[in-house]
Parts: structure tokens; sequence; C-alpha cells
């Protein structure tokens, strides 16, 4: 039994909560073993701050060392599996459109673990760094390679291919910006995991939720600038809260048809 307590009214929302929103941050993929954000910038890569690689103007001076920055990471993450947090996260998602409801999956982690426990619905707000995207021709492809072929990898064309990620100071794709603010604006209940909330506009998502009235629950191991706001806050490694979540809100029964109540 997981000695987690998860409040009654927290397990009663997520049980008949019409429109639920899940943002995920590093932390969700802490326990697979992939370095959060700012932990990229350990070790050997400690000399450089991952603030300052994630952005055109590092990759424009100096594509080598960027591209062979995602190359680490890439291949850090290509050994990596999805962990109970996150199949926890797939089977709520799961049971709430099973009974009719809706659910949406806002993520800034550019893994793609969530994709691999099965989640759909899931919005990649940072993009991705398995996708390449030329610079010159803008082709975006698929890429699992690891290692990289190249260092930097180079289009069809000839021309270099950058991370299919968003970097500081780059705008969010509109499909997904759009996305977040209707499901948000829509939710009544909003779920925060593992995510320090300090990056823009993912960051103030929580407060649009909050102003629409949704109760929020934040699931982190520490405290954060939006914990405050929180309804509820679940101070445990995700990969244990969840599935004690989903057992609290559904005593591990199968799931429910909607008028199953
Ligand atoms: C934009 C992809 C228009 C790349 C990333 C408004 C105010 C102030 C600044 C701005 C603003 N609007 C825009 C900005 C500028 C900037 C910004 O927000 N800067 C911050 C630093 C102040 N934002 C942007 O540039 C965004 N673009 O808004 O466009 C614009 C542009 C310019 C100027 C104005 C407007 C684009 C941001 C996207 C950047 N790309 N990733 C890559 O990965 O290489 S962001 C990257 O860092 C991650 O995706 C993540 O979102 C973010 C934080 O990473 P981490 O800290 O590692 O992860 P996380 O935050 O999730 O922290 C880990 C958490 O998990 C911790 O809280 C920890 O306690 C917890 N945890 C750990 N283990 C566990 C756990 N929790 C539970 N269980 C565990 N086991
Ligand atoms: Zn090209």
């Amino acid at each position: 039994m997981s000695q987690i307590e998860i409040p009654a009214a927290l397990a009663k929302s997520v049980s008949i909560a019409r429109s639920v929103v899940v943002l995920t941050g590093a932390g969700v993929s802490a326990e697979s073993g992939v370095p959060t954000f700012r932990d990229a910038g350990q070790g050997l890569w400690a000399k450089y701050d991952p603030m300052r690689l994630a952005t055109p103007e590092a990759f424009n001076a100096d594509p080598e060392l960027v591209s062979r920055w995602y190359d680490m990471r890439r291949q850090a993450i290509a050994s990596c599996r999805p962990n109970p947090g996150h199949q926890a996260i797939a089977e709520l998602e799961e049971r709430v459109l099973q009974r009719g409801d809706r659910f949406t999956l806002l993520t800034q982690n550019v893994d793609r673990l969530h994709h691999s426990a099965g989640s759909r619905r899931v919005v990649e707000l940072h993009g991705t760094l398995w996708k390449l995207r030329c610079v010159q021709c803008h082709a975006e492809t698929e890429d699992w390679s690891a290692p990289l072929r190249t260092i930097p990898p180079r289009c069809e064309c000839g021309g270099l291919q950058r991370p299919g990620v968003v970097w500081f100071g780059e705008s969010l794709p509109d499909e997904a910006i759009d996305a977040a603010y209707e499901a948000i604006e829509d939710c009544d209940l909003f779920l925060t995991i593992g995510t320090s909330a300090v990056v823009y506009p993912a960051a103030g998502f929580s407060q649009i939720a909050h102003a629409h009235g949704a109760p929020i629950a934040e699931f982190n191991v520490g405290e954060t600038p939006i914990s405050s706001m929180a309804d509820w806050s679940i101070r445990a490694p995700s990969g244990v809260a969840l599935p004690a979540l989903l057992a609290a809100a559904f005593n591990s029964r199968a799931p429910r048809r909607r008028g199953a109540r």
C-alpha cells in the first residue's frame, strides 16, 4: 500500500472532473534517469549554462558545440524508459476519456517519454529533441539516432539541422500555445507536476487556470513560485505520488463507464 496520503477532496475531484489539464516538467522524467534541465549542465558540461546553450544565438555562434550538447542529452535519454509517474498520467488520460470527459497533457519535456508511456493527448510546448529541423529548407524530420550520425547534423539539401525544440527567446509553436490556452480555459481540474514553474509562458498556466476557477494540485518534491496558489501540494516524487493518486481516485477499480458512478 502506498504511504502517500492523497487528500480525499483531491481524489474526488479527479474522479468527477469533466475537463482535466496536466502540465509536466522535467521532474516527471527525473525517476527515469533523465537529467532535469538544470542538471543537464553537470559533469563535463558544468562550465556551460543550459540557459545559454538552449538559444538560437548559441547555435548560430557554435553549431558544433550546441549539437554536441544535444547529442549528449539524446544519448543519455535513449536508454531511459517511462516511470510509474508517466504510466499513471497515461492511465488517467484513458480513464477520463473513457468516461466521456476531456483530457489534455501539456508537457515542457522534450524526451517523448509520455508518448512511450501511452499518452496520446500530448501538447509538446517546447518541441522534442527527437526531431531535427533544417535551418535552410526548414524540413523537419524525426531522428532517433544516438549518437547523431554527424555533428552538426546535415539535411539532404546540405543545410545545418538544429534540434526541433523551442529555445529561449523563441516563441512556442502557434498550435501548441492555442491548444494550451483552449484546454486551460476549459478545465475544471489542473495538475502541475514536476516543474519549477520559472519558464514562461508555461509558468503562467497555473495562474490562468486559477483565474478560471479550476482547483490546482501541485506534485513536486519541493516548493515552487506557484505552490501558494495550489489547493493541494503533494510533496513526493511523482513516480510514487501519481500511482497513489489514481489508486485513491479510482480505488484501483477497472476504468468506469459514464453513468456507472
Ligand atoms: C517565449 C527546450 C515569446 C530546450 C526549454 C515572461 C517573463 C519572464 C521571462 C519571459 C517571459 N516570457 C518569455 C520569457 C523568456 C523565457 C523565460 O521564461 N525565461 C525564464 C528563465 C525567466 N521564455 C522564453 O523564451 C519562451 N519563449 O515566451 O516566446 C517571448 C520571447 C522572448 C521574450 C519574451 C517573450 C521559450 C521557453 C522555452 C525554452 N526551452 N526547453 C531544451 O530542452 O534544450 S525550457 C526548459 O527549461 C524545459 O523545457 C523546462 O520548461 C524549463 C525548466 O527546466 P527544469 O528546471 O529542469 O525542469 P523543471 O522546470 O521542470 O524543474 C524540475 C522540477 O521538478 C523542480 O521543481 C524539481 O523540484 C522537480 N522534481 C525533481 N524531481 C522530481 C520533481 N518533482 C516530482 N517528482 C520528482 N521525482
Ligand atoms: Zn534542408
